[in-house]
C-alpha cells in the first residue's frame, strides 16, 4: 500500500470503515436530505444527493428515497433540478453565492424553497433505479416509483430540449458548476472569454473552510459570478448564442443516456412505455459517439465549434453507458499514462501527463470517489470484472487510509479538501457491498 504523508485516522478494516461511513451520513443529514460537507457545503446538491442515495439505500432504502424526493420537490416548472436546494434554517452567509444572489424564489414557476437556478450532471434517474432495487417493498408502499417517473420524465425532457442549445440532440452546459468539475483545465479556454466580475464586488466564502492553493482563484470565481448573474438576470431563459459558455458535456450526456436506460426500466414497473427511453438512450449514445468522439470523449466548446481536446476523467465516464461502441479503447486509455487505472487511485481528474496536472488542486488533478465509482460502474457493465474489482479494493484501501476526503492525491493518497465528505462515504459503504 503506499505510504502517504497526511494520511488521517487508521480506519481500520472494512467493518470499521463501514461504522465510520454511517456515521457520517448519519451526522450529514438535515431533515430531508443529506448536505455534500457540514460547513463547505451546508445545503442539498443535486448530484451529490444522487451519490448519497446509492449508498444510503443499503442503511435505509426509504431515507434513501426522502432523500432524492427532497431534491425533486424543488424542481422548477420547466423541468430543471437546481444544482443547490438552500436550507433556510442555515445562516444566509454560510454559503456563496446564497438564495440572495440566485433570486429563485421571483422566478414564476419555482417552488417555495429558495434553490440555485443552474444544473448538475444528470446521475438521478440511476440513483432512483438502484435505490428501488435496494428496497423494492418500502419504495412500493411508498409509492416511490410512480411519483418520481414523471419529475425523471421532466427533468430529462428539459435537459434535451432546452438545453440542447444547437439542435445536435445533445444537451450543454451553461456554467462550469454544471459539469460537476467546476475547475478543470478543460473549461480554461472557453472560460478566458468570459469577462470576469471584480472580487471586490462578492465574499467567497469557500475559502473559510478550505485552503485557497486547493480552490478556484478569485479570477475563475470572477467569471463564475459574471455566468451566474448573466443568467439569472436573463430570467434564466435557455436561448442558443444566449450564454457565455455554452460546452456539450460528454459525463453530462452519458450520464443522461444511462439515464434513460433507467427510466426505461422504472417505466416497466409503473406501467408505462420503455420504449421511447429505449430510443432516447440509443440516438443519445450514437450522437454522443458521433459528436464527442475522436479516440477520446472530449467536450464541444459551443462557441467555436471545436472539440476541447484535453485528457480529463470526463472522457472516461461514457463508460457508464449500456452498450457504448467505442468501450474497449476507452478502457485501453485508462490503463494508459494519462490516467493509470490500477495504479493511480481515485482515478486523476485530469491527464497525469499533462503539464498543468496539479494533484492537490480542484478538478485538476486529484481524485474524486464518485467518478471512480462510475468508472467502477461502466467497468461492470462492459465485462471488465477483474480491473473492476481491483478498482475497488484500491479506492476502499485510500479511503481507509485518508480518510473519508472529497478528494485525493490519485498516486500518493494523500486527502485534500473537505473531511466527512458524504458521498465519499455513501459510494464507500456501496462498494463494500458490492458482489
Ligand atoms: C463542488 O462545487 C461547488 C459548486 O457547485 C463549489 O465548489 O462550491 C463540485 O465538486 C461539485 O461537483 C459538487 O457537487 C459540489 C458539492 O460537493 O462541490
Amino acid at each position: 500500500m503506499t505510504a502517504c504523508l497526511d494520511r488521517g485516522p487508521d480506519l481500520g478494516t472494512l467493518t470499521e470503515l463501514d461504522r465510520a461511513a454511517r456515521r457520517i451520513l448519519a451526522a450529514n443529514w438535515r431533515r430531508h436530505a443529506t448536505v455534500p460537507a457540514a460547513r463547505l457545503y451546508p445545503h442539498q446538491w443535486s448530484w451529490d444527493s444522487a451519490f448519497i442515495a446509492i449508498g444510503q439505500r443499503h442503511l435505509s432504502p426509504a431515507r434513501a428515497q426522502r432523500e432524492l424526493e427532497a431534491l425533486f420537490g424543488a424542481q422548477w416548472r420547466d423541468g430543471r433540478v437546481p444544482h443547490i436546494v438552500f436550507d433556510p434554517s442555515v445562516p444566509a452567509g454560510a454559503y456563496f453565492p446564497g438564495p440572495s444572489f440566485w433570486r429563485s424564489t421571483a422566478v414564476p414557476g419555482t417552488p417555495g424553497v429558495p434553490t440555485s437556478g443552474i444544473v448538475q450532471p444528470p446521475a438521478h434517474a440511476l440513483a432512483v433505479w438502484l435505490t428501488f432495487l435496494a428496497g423494492p417493498a418500502t419504495a412500493r408502499a411508498r409509492g416511490f416509483l410512480p411519483r418520481m417517473y414523471p419529475r425523471l420524465v421532466a427533468w430529462h425532457r428539459y435537459l434535451t430540449t432546452r438545453r440542447d442549445l444547437t439542435g445536435s440532440g445533445l444537451m450543454s452546459v451553461v456554467h462550469p458548476w454544471e459539469s460537476g468539475m467546476d475547475n478543470s483545465p478543460t473549461w480554461d479556454e472557453p472560460l478566458s472569454r468570459v469577462v470576469p466580475v471584480p472580487s471586490a464586488e462578492f465574499t467567497r466564502r469557500d475559502l473559510d473552510h478550505a485552503v485557497a492553493a486547493e480552490r478556484p482563484t478569485d479570477l475563475d470565481y470572477g467569471r463564475y459570478v459574471r455566468l451566474a448573474r448573466d443568467y439569472r438576470d436573463a430570467g434564466y431563459a435557455d436561448t442558443a448564442g444566449g450564454h457565455g459558455f455554452t460546452v456539450e458535456d460528454p459525463l453530462c450526456n452519458a450520464l443522461l443516456a444511462a439515464g434513460e436506460h433507467a427510466l426505461a426500466s422504472i417505466a416497466g414497473e409503473v406501467g408505462a412505455d420503455p420504449g421511447p427511453h429505449r430510443s432516447a438512450a440509443a440516438r443519445l449514445t450514437e450522437t454522443l459517439t458521433t459528436n464527442l468522439y475522436d479516440g477520446f470523449f472530449f467536450p464541444r466548446d459551443v462557441h467555436t465549434g471545436r472539440l476541447l481536446r484535453s485528457y480529463t476523467i470526463g472522457g472516461l465516464m461514457p463508460l457508464v453507458v449500456p452498450g457504448l461502441p467505442v468501450a474497449g479503447a476507452l478502457v485501453e486509455t485508462a490503463l494508459g499514462d494519462r490516467f493509470r487505472l490500477g495504479a493511480a487511485t481515485p482515478l486523476p481528474s485530469y491527464d497525469l501527463t499533462a503539464p498543468g496536472h496539479t494533484p492537490g488542486d480542484y478538478w485538476r488533478g486529484p481524485g474524486w470517489v464518485n467518478t471512480s465509482w462510475l468508472f467502477w460502474h461502466g467497468l461492470r457493465l462492459h465485462g471488465h470484472e477483474a480491473l473492476a474489482g481491483d478498482l475497488r479494493g484500491r479506492l476502499l484501501d485510500r479511503v481507509r487510509e485518508a480518510g473519508f476526503r472529497e478528494y485525493l492525491d490519485p498516486l500518493t493518497g494523500a486527502g485534500h479538501g473537505a473531511d466527512r465528505f458524504s458521498w465519499t462515504a455513501a459510494l464507500v459503504l456501496d462498494l463494500i457491498r458490492a458482489r
